[in-house]
């Protein structure tokens, strides 16, 4: 990068506090949403809404297809169908009432961190805060499908979100449609949420009031908003944002194969120090960030400051969990020259599985999780 380039990076970039030898002084605040569509609402909040265990609900990331649905509270059903015994109906009252649960989980939109891509994509191109944590409160979705009885013949379960409307950018949608995503029967049982609340209030209108799915570990088009129906059925769903969208290319006998999204790929994300940050030569400076994966631990983040020449490990911090992010940060003792350098993060999950340096195209414009440097000025 040319020093031109850097003078100009340097007037939007909060300077290093360069005496305290502490460095970074994050001074955007956490509610500074980067709207990346308008209508419908698709915003992101700045990096820094990412240093904290919970993120702020109005920190959070809103992904939306089409315009936010009216639903009002007296008329609102959820209705479970399909292949069940018995077709139920339930009030937002009657889903209060039943036995609830409140889990900590993450959830990633799988076109997180696309402006990284190159050559550039189609798809909103978000930076690398489409990904929050919240706490979510709700009822089992195990405990409505048990109150239906599931069909012997019964494979999947499709979510319904009562929000409709067309594409016009190819792939086209077949005229109006309803945002719906599956997930199996078995992870149905395991571990998915019908949420009401989020951070101990009620769903706030674009996180899918009154109730959405949160499906743990997975990326975040299969946690449907606005939940209107659950449609037990006997065969792979093949819905719209199940195989045209929100797929993947798997290689089968050395076919590329469609294979629908869902879990969320091992990742770190560097907070500081930030994009062209000025770094004190000679400080100690605190390299930090959360490392996170879908439904496995991080056992691991290294971190690089040299481009990717060398790696260290990074100290992991707070406690781990495998459906929420770790924190973790790396003492960076500034004895380089002066000028641009390159700062990477890796993490390793417990299942072994470690971030890819290379982007895998197969993967479309979904799961990004390969490193992405960041670049500062060491002056
Ligand atoms: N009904 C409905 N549910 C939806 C979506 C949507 O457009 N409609 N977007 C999905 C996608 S792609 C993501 S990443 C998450 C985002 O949830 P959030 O807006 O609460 O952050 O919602 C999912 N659920
Ligand atoms: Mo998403």
């Amino acid at each position: 990068m040319h020093r031109r380039e850097w003078l100009r990076l340097a007037a939007v970039v909060p300077l290093a506090t360069e005496a305290s030898g502490r460095v970074n002084q994050n001074t955007s605040a956490d509610g500074d949403l980067i709207v990346r569509q308008y209508e419908p609402r698709n915003q992101e909040p700045s990096l820094s809404a990412l240093d904290h265990a919970i993120t702020p609900t109005e920190s959070f990331f809103v992904r939306s297809h089409f315009p936010m649905p009216k639903l009002d509270a007296t008329n609102y059903r959820l209705k479970v169908e399909g292949r069940v015994e018995e077709t139920l109906e339930f009030s937002i009252e009657e889903i209060k009432a039943m036995p609830s649960r409140t889990i900590t989980a993450l959830i990633e939109c799988a076109g997180n961190g696309r402006v990284f891509l190159t050559p550039r994509p189609d798809g909103l191109l978000w930076g690398g805060a489409a990904v929050g944590v919240a706490e979510w409160t709700g009822v089992a979705l195990s405990e409505l499908l048990k109150r239906a009885r599931v069909a012997k013949a019964g494979l999947e379960v499709v979510l319904e979100g009562a929000d409709e409307g067309a594409t016009t950018a190819e792939p086209r949608t077949p005229g109006t449609i309803r945002f719906a995503r599956s997930v199996p029967l078995a992870k149905a049982h395991e571990d998915v949420l019908l949420a009401y609340a989020m951070n101990g209030e009620a769903l706030s209108p674009e996180h899918g009031w009154p109730l959405r799915a949160v499906v743990p570990g997975w990326y975040g088009m299969a946690s449907v908003k606005w939940l209107t129906r659950a449609i037990v059925v006997d065969r792979p769903f093949g819905g719209f944002y199940q195989t045209l969208d929100y797929s993947y290319f798997e290689r089968f006998e050395g076919q590329p194969t469609l294979i629908s999204i869902t879990e969320i790929q091992v990742k770190a994300q560097i907070i500081r120090p930030s994009r062209g940050e000025y770094v004190p030569k000679g400080s100690e400076y605190i390299v930090s960030g959360v490392a996170w994966s879908g439904g496995a631990e991080i056992e691991r983040v290294e971190v690089s400051t040299d481009g990717g020449s060398s790696w260290s490990n990074a100290e992991l911090v707070g406690k781990s969990s495998p459906l929420t992010w770790r924190p973790w940060r790396f003492t960076w003792a500034v004895k380089e020259s002066t000028g641009p350098r390159s700062l990477m993060a890796r993490a390793t999950d417990s299942r072994g599985r470690t971030q890819p340096l290379k982007r895998d195209p197969d993967r479309r414009t979904y799961m990004i999780n390969h490193v992405v440097p960041v670049e500062v000025l060491v002056r």
